[in-house]
């Protein structure tokens, strides 16, 4: 432990991160930009390129010139040879882990990345999962290292599962002031992950085992499917007795022990869609409250659907004559994923049964060009994203475009029904 550790204190341990995605790339840059060599390990060679020309594949508030910054002060290269990364002190895996089909883990990333560690890392290296996994899958992957290397894990590595918990859009901030969990295989193995990070980490730093680190990261993602399943439930409500949930929530959320959230479309994005599924997956019982917020969110694109057929039949337009305009399709505002959108399966469930269904998104490549363009001679225009720009809209303009002025809101951006509009949002009963 000593050689790793006086290598953390005097920067000249070596690094590498598996997986240059959303959370991979920003970490890599930390800690070259914390005075580390890293080397960022990434399968998509044209990632790699990109990355060593110095410009970042994903959209992040300040990504672009801190990569600029890590990249020409040569501390931080990206590769896609496993060779590259030989006899590292440390390896930081931040892999996606998707759900199968059927709601089962998909840890065929994760698998493969720990096998290409494996066959890289020396005697005392330390390896940190950051990936969010099913718990006890920290431990399950030391025995595969021990398999492939012949290494006793905690005594010869060390293992940790250290989880990612930063907010898309505010990912450079939230990776420094955050507190950061330390699950490690072995206490050791939890201080010298601690110590590592703890080069740009200035939140508070908590030590654990590995399954209870697993376990508080689908818990938190969990809580907030579970709290948004509700504010979706109040919205369904509110539909029933013709009031606008958003007053009603404002009004609750002035009591000091509650806080409810935003209803909306749905809840996308690549985390809290699948994390309740993760946790729940190895457990033997079935665990309803947690599987019945996943339906509900899920279902949130048909109560959009609903809305626009009600607005619909109002102008006895039907709808295999209506040309729908979605107003975005990343699964949250001001960014460019579209992973498990809600705007997307808004999009799908449609599809089938209207005219043409058109879609605009400022950060989505492949989408109409403008606001403008996409609602000229359109019927229906359904914000399925809370991007910035449509926030500021001027609909009676934009309503000039129409052939038909129908607006529905799945991302409560409209506070005030637009004049001449037939207006309908989620949880906006009073509509
Ligand atoms: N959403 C609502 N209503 C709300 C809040 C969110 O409908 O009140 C929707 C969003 O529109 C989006 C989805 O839920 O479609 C998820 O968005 P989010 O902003 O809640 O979260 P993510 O997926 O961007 O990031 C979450 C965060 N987890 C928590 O806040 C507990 C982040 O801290 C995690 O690091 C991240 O998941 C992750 O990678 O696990």
């Amino acid at each position: 432990m000593e050689g790793i550790s006086k290598g953390i204190d005097d920067r000249t341990a070596e690094m590498a991160v598996v997986g240059l995605g959303y959370i991979g790339l920003p970490t890599a840059i930390m800690f070259a930009n914390s005075g580390f060599n890293v080397i960022g390990y990434e399968v998509r060679k044209e990632v790699v390129d990109r990355i060593n020309s110095g410009r970042a594949h994903i959209v992040e508030p300040e990504i672009d010139k801190l990569l600029k910054k890590a990249v020409e002060s040569g501390r931080l290269k990206a590769t896609s040879n496993p060779e590259d990364i030989r006899g590292k002190e440390a390896y930081i895996i931040c892999v996606q882990t998707p759900l199968n089909e059927d709601k089962t883990p998909n840890l065929s990333y994760l698998e493969s990345a720990v096998k290409t560690v494996a066959r890289a890392m020396k005697k005392g290296s330390l390896v940190v999962i950051e990936s969010t996994v099913p718990p006890l899958t920290t431990a399950k992957m030391a025995r595969l290292i021990e398999d492939i290397t012949g290494l006793k894990a905690g005594e010869d590595f060390y293992m940790v599962h250290a989880p990612e918990r930063v907010m898309p859009g505010r990912i450079f901030k939230e990776l420094v002031y955050n507190s950061r969990i330390f699950g490690g295989i072995t206490p050791e193995s939890a201080e010298l992950a601690e110590k590592l990070y703890r080069a740009f980490v200035k939140g508070q730093t908590f030590k654990t085992s590995s399954t209870v680190s697993e376990v508080v990261k689908l818990m938190e993602n969990t809580f907030r499917d579970v709290n948004i399943a509700l504010a979706n439930e109040f919205a369904h409500l509110a539909h029933q007795y013709g009031i606008n949930v958003f007053e009603a929530i404002d009004l609750a959320n002035t009591h000091p022990r509650v806080n409810i959230h935003t209803p909306g479309i749905g809840v996308g994005g690549h985390c809290l869609p699948k994390d309740p599924h993760l946790l729940v997956w190895p457990a033997k019982d079935d665990f309803g409250l947690i599987r019945l917020a996943r339906e509900i969110n899920d279902g949130m694109p048909l109560l959009a659907k609903d809305l626009l057929f009600e607005a619909l039949k109002t102008v006895n337009l039907p709808p295999e004559r209506a040309v729908v305009a979605v107003l975005g399709l990343a699964y949250k505002g001001d960014s460019d994923d579209t992973r498990n959108s809600p705007a997307k399966a808004f999009v799908e469930a449609i599809e089938g049964d209207v005219e043409e269904v058109r879609t605009y998104d400022p950060f989505v490549e492949g989408t109409h060009g403008s606001v403008e363009d996409v609602l000229k001679g359109a019927d229906a225009a359904v914000i399925a994203t809370d991007h910035s720009e449509f926030r500021s809209l001027n609909w009676e303009g934009l309503g000039s475009r129409m052939r038909t002025r129908i607006l529905i809101d799945g991302r409560h951006v409209i506070k005030e029904p637009p004049e001449g509009f037939i207006f309908k949002g989620i949880g906006r009963g009073d509509c």
